[in-house]
């Protein structure tokens, strides 16, 4: 092989024949996925290395922002291609002469399988490593539940595998999963190591040995895993491989992992995983405005410091953003600082950042009271009181002291934005930026623009979620956007439920059953039933007396019990813990009696169906109504904000397989029985005459 070809030029991997050390690099942009290329690349390298006398020693590394951050995601629809990956892994593992992995971004599923293989990895303290295979509904398909037992042991090994969490480098260190950290020049500290290794002993994973768990603890270890799964499959069948480490030879092991990555590779499960991996990505292009260049945004202005403004303003200081929070009073701003202050602390208690993290991050926010200070901000959002009036208030009073070029941005969950921004001089610089509670940690963002939204503004806002690390949705104003829209549905179905004949904590069992990690009485509990208690409220003069109306929650809100935050809901709480409640039973049977309904036993099945027809159906009038553009968006909303199982692949990606005919037949007899805003829409109706899928 010459010094700089590959086997075919082209090729995505490198033999550079140093003497003794040779360097494998890897360069398949943007994230060095094992394709095709790269396997038969890296196969023809290491034999090269096992063939060259001059050579005494390899070292793998990549070109670009990452380490191998797996196998290419994209193959696994097609049958797979020689060379495959476990050959690869295995004739590095053989080779009869040290190779060392030199790991900088993140080693992640192949790659981390690559660097398991090799006698030797070094990282730089940035660096990560995983195997989330189980977030894409596989296992690890080329050795990683074989080796790395064998390199951090079997507790630690389950909870990685099935996790498929990343771990850092000074953790991988303390594990045993790496030798040696670099602080200086990765690839020569990991060529100098490799040099160490000459003529010494080899050190093969696969040859080490694993200690096996006692079986009640590896018992209490997977009840736990399949608990944590909510009903998703392959984080089981991983622990039985990882398990499996410990009494087999790593061939027979990996013959079994091999058998298993294959079946589930052909999975529902795994497909929709790898829909909601992908579409969480193309989530965030957007005909027409990709190409449009976002505003220059790094002082932010948040308007209130309540709950969602102490959130929003820890993600901008996350983030690197200069964040100055504005209150009406002293006393509000104290009690705003305080909560930030509260949750750093938190953080450094728990171990999640460094107290000179905190303190950097503190730094980064100020505190004033009144609007006045925000004139030298990029964006303001408010955060204040969901009073349209309110708002409307303080976008009048913000719109005299903000530079033209400012973008306004509110955080409301479901009033309209174009009436917010017709009191301003510049609506098209006024849009909405709705963050999930809590703020800092939910992923999901809803980007609102009105009718006047200018498309850069909405550029920035899309470009402000990826420096957030959020998942946005662009959608335009309805009531509830998307998933305050889709959630006051199907919570309203649910109450029909109630009436019929179930008890919430029945509903809620059935829909945790289904993979949410919560049900929607647990859920509104959590929320506080007061803010949907005021929603309902405003809409009541509108509301369509026709409408099947259940008016149970008024009855809890009106004694006072708003859910976790008093003590009692839907549930009872004594001591912190959720307790079916008789007060709530009998209020309930009460309602069935005032609407003549005889109650009865209503199946886990008929709940799935009739909320699962009460989210797709309310999709598609989404999507008729061009609130969002496309199916991707309102399931990505669905996974990311509102704990739809992502290995149904969301609601609209499920529909597909579930079938759209059956699912009408559910909203047909709904709308029969409940009336109007039950009745089917459109997009339903016609896909389901004409067979046609909202996934081609
Ligand atoms: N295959 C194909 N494309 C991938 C990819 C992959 N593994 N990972 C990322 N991309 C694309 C992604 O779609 C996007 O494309 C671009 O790269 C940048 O990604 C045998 C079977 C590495 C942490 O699950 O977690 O190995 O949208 O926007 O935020 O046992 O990508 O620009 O067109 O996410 O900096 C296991 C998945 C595979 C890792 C980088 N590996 N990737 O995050 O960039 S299965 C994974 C990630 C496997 C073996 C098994 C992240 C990242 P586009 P990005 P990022």
């Amino acid at each position: 092989m010459s010094d700089t070809a590959s086997p075919h030029e082209g090729s995505p991997v490198r033999l550079i024949p140093n003497t003794p050390v040779a360097l494998i690099e890897i360069d398949n942009p943007p994230v060095n996925a094992t394709s095709r290329h790269v396997r038969s690349g890296l196969l023809a390298a290491i034999q090269e290395v096992g063939r060259n006398p001059q050579i005494g020693a390899a070292v793998i590394a990549c070109a670009g922002r990452t380490f191998v951050a797996g196998a290419d995601i994209r193959e696994f629809g097609r049958p797979p291609q020689e060379p495959h990956l476990p050959d690869v892994i295995n004739a590095i593992e053989a080779c009869s002469k040290p190779v060392v992995a030199a790991v900088h971004g993140t080693a992640l599923g192949g790659g981390c399988e690559i660097a398991l293989a090799c006698h030797a990895r070094v990282a730089e303290p940035g660096a990560g490593f995983g195997l989330p295979e189980v977030k894409l509904g596989l296992v690890p398909g080329a050795g990683g539940t074989q080796r790395l037992p064998r390199l951090v042991g079997l507790e630690a090994a389950l909870d990685l595998v099935t996790s498929g969490r990343t771990v850092k480098a000074a953790e991988a260190l303390r594990l045993g999963l790496i030798d040696q950290l670099s602080t200086a020049d990765l690839r020569q500290d990991a060529m100098d190591l490799a040099r160490d290794l000459i003529g010494r002993p080899l050190r093969r994973t696969g040859e080490c040995a694993v200690t096996p768990l006692d079986a009640a603890t590896a018992s209490a270890k997977v009840a736990d895993i399949h608990r944590k799964a909510r009903g998703a499959q392959a984080p089981g069948r991983a622990a039985e491989l990882v398990l499996l480490s410990a009494s087999l030879p790593l061939q027979d092991g990996m013959t079994r992992e091999r058998e298993t990555f294959l079946e589930l590779r052909s999975s529902a499960q795994s497909a929709a995983l790898r829909h909601a991996f992908f579409a969480e990505r193309e989530v965030t292009r957007l005909p027409g405005i990709d190409s449009v260049e976002p505003r220059p945004v790094q002082k932010i202005g948040i308007v209130g410091a309540g709950t969602m403004g102490s959130g929003i303003a820890i993600a901008f200081a996350d983030a690197g953003f200069d964040v100055k929070v504005v209150e009406a009073s002293e006393q509000a701003l104290a009690a705003g600082q305080a909560r930030i202050t509260d949750v750093y602390d938190k953080q450094v208690q728990s171990g999640r950042i460094t107290a000179a993290a905190r303190d950097e991050r503190l730094q980064a926010i100020e505190y004033e009271v009144g609007i006045s200070s925000l004139s030298d901000r990029d964006l303001v959002i408010e955060a204040v009181f969901e009073d349209l009036d309110v708002k409307r208030a303080l976008f009048r009073d913000l719109d005299e002291i903000l530079p033209p070029g400012t973008i306004l941005a509110t955080n409301t969950s479901y009033l309209d934005i174009n009436l917010i921004a017709a009191v301003t001089s510049r609506p098209a610089d006024v849009v909405g930026l709705h963050f999930f509670s809590p703020a800092n940690v939910m992923k999901l963002l809803e980007i609102v623009r009105t009718d006047r939204t200018a498309a850069d503004v909405v550029a920035t806002g899309l470009s402000l979620a990826k420096r957030l690390r959020k998942i946005p949705v662009v959608c335009r104003v309805c009531d509830g956007f998307v998933g305050n829209r889709i959630l006051s549905r199907y919570r309203l179905q649910a109450e029909y439920l109630l009436e019929e004949g179930a008890l919430p904590h029945e509903v809620d069992a059935a829909l945790e059953a289904f993979g949410f990690p919560m049900g929607p009485f647990a859920v509104s509990d959590l929320a506080g039933l007061d803010i949907a208690w005021a929603r309902r409220k405003r809409l009541a003069p509108t509301r369509d007396p026709r409408e099947r109306y259940v008016d149970i929650a008024d009855r809890l809100c009106e004694a006072g019990r708003f859910g976790r935050k008093t003590g009692a809901g839907w549930y009872r709480y004594d001591g912190g813990k959720r307790e079916v409640d008789p007060f709530v039973t009998e209020l309930v049977e009460e309602a069935s009696r005032r609407r003549g309904l005889t109650r009865r036993s209503i199946s886990a099945d008929e709940i799935q169906s009739r909320i699962r027809a009460a989210i797709v159906n309310e999709a598609c009038k989404i999507l008729d109504e061009r609130i969002v553009e496309r199916p991707l968006d309102v399931d990505v909303v669905m996974m990311h904000g509102y704990g739809y199982p992502a290995w149904r692949g969301g609601p609209l990606f499920e529909a597909d397989s579930v079938g759209l005919r059956p699912i009408l037949d559910t909203v047909n007899e709904r709308a029969e029985r409940d009336g109007p805003g039950w009745e089917p829409a459109d997009g339903l109706v016609s896909r389901a005459a004409s067979g046609a899928t909202f996934y081609p």
